[in-house]
């Protein structure tokens, strides 16, 4: 074995239960145990981000990076990026996660030519391979980072020069090269730099359409090679341009239905992402099952600061919900929980990225506990069954199905008279709810 990177940590992470005090231990995340029918690991199907994890400096908008990572010593950015991936295979193997995920220049160097960067990613993704080999850590999806290099600044598929298009292009194609050699269960497009901050300079109708025949063109390109993993699409609101094209799910959804992509594309869902646009986490999340294209989700946080702040996920009452609606759709196909997530600037030690990791899984699996009691129990789902059941038969059966016409609606509605005004029990149902977040000791 070459350096150890992370020498802090000496065995893998194991589950010591909710009794233990070990902060370097899980006390939820039993990987083998079986809830719902399968092991937690297989529900989970945690990754790591690299983009954080490994090449996280701690920078923000008022001051460059803050850490002094032992990977990122190497006198050439290559040799940087050989130590890194070391480095991180280390720590998604000590931590137990059974997947990673990366951005093609999270990972190598962009060059000074195409020829250049291709061939700086073709061999770490070589190295990144033999690491997966050795290891048995599976890659959960690939991306291209097509917003940090400054071409990028008015976009990629979106930007007014196709000849930035034509780069984003070549990168996507050997992202999906890597994807498919890395045997990635998923490949990822979030926006990144696709929308717009002024209508006075921008042609709004074309930079969608210039989007829908991108992704279009990278879907063929990746089917071509034999890629048999889900291509997703990653909604977020703003940053880094005000008005992005993939706004919410419910945005994507409609793009995708107008372009005539939804069969090939389902939704990566961003915890951080959702509240941004004024939503809740859940609320993507239902939107993007109910279509039945929930495929994966970035699992983080975001607290009151306003902009992404990629947290890690702490919040039980919104990750029981998000696991609700993981299990109700029967689990994930190709996805799992990335954790797309970062120490904040001042925790400057190694050790700090186990402390977030482990945070995280913990909160994932103790909601998927706590989902699963309460789909066992099930008597939340009866309430809102029996809310709707007026639906089931008679007159809503049929408005459901098609069936009914406004006349025959008004004629109803006069020989019925006026509606019961049903409370929804709303409060009654928070204070119900919170007893398995809080009182049922659940574990
Ligand atoms: C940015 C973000 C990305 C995507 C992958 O907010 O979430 O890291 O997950 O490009
Ligand atoms: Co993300």
């Amino acid at each position: 074995m070459g350096k150890e990177y992370f020498p802090e940590v000496s065995q893998p992470i194991a589950y010591e239960g909710v009794d233990s005090d070990n902060p370097l231990a899980f006390h939820y995340y039993d990987a083998d145990r079986v809830v719902a029918g399968r092991p937690m690991k297989d529900h989970l199907r945690f990754a790591v981000a690299y983009w954080h994890t490994m090449r996280g400096t701690g920078s923000d908008p008022f001051g460059g990076g803050v850490y002094d990572r032992p990977w990122g010593q190497g006198s050439t950015e290559m040799e940087q990026a050989h130590d890194t991936m070391d480095a991180s295979f280390e720590f998604v193997s000590k931590l137990t996660a059974p997947f990673w995920c990366f951005h093609d220049r999270d990972i190598a160097p962009e060059g000074g030519s195409v020829a250049e960067s291709n061939a700086n990613l073709k061999e770490i993704v070589d190295h990144a391979e033999q690491k997966q080999n050795e290891t048995g850590i599976k890659l959960l999806w690939g991306t291209a980072n097509l917003f940090s290099h400054p071409r990028y600044t008015h976009g990629a598929a979106t930007n007014p020069d196709p000849l930035v298009t034509a780069h984003a292009a070549a990168q996507v194609r050997r992202a999906i090269d890597a994807t498919i050699q890395l045997g990635g269960a998923g490949y990822t497009f979030w926006g990144g730099r696709e929308g717009y901050a002024s209508l006075i300079n921008t042609n709004l109708k074309q930079e969608r359409e210039q989007l829908a025949a991108f992704l279009k063109m990278a879907i063929a390109y990746g089917r071509s090679q034999g890629f048999e993993g889900d291509f997703y699409i990653e909604p977020k609101p703003g940053e880094p341009t005000t008005h992005q094209y993939d706004y919410d799910a419910a945005t994507v959804i409609g793009f995708l239905h107008e372009f005539d992509l939804m069969n090939d594309l389902k939704l990566n869902i961003e915890a951080n992402h959702c509240t941004l646009a004024g939503h809740t986490f859940e609320h993507d999340l239902q939107t993007a099952a109910a279509a039945g294209r929930l495929g994966s989700v970035d699992a983080n946080h975001g607290a009151i600061l306003g902009w992404d702040t990629d947290e890690y996920p702490t919040d039980l009452a919104s990750n029981v919900q998000a696991l609700l609606v993981v299990l109700k759709m029967g689990g994930f196909t190709n996805g799992g929980f990335n954790f797309d997530a970062k120490v904040r600037r001042g925790s400057f030690d190694t050790v700090d990225l186990f402390h977030g990791h482990i945070s995280g899984m913990d909160t994932l699996a103790h909601s998927l506990l706590i989902a699963d009691r309460i789909i066992q129990d099930g008597e939340i789902d009866a309430f809102i069954d029996q809310r709707y059941a007026g639906w089931k038969e008679g007159i809503g059966a049929k408005i459901l199905s098609g069936g009914a016409t406004l006349e025959e609606l008004e004629e109803y509605a006069a020989a019925q008279g006026e509606a019961e005004k049903r409370s929804g029990r709303q409060e009654l149902r928070e204070r119900l709810f919170n007893k398995y977040i809080y009182s049922k000791n659940i574990h």
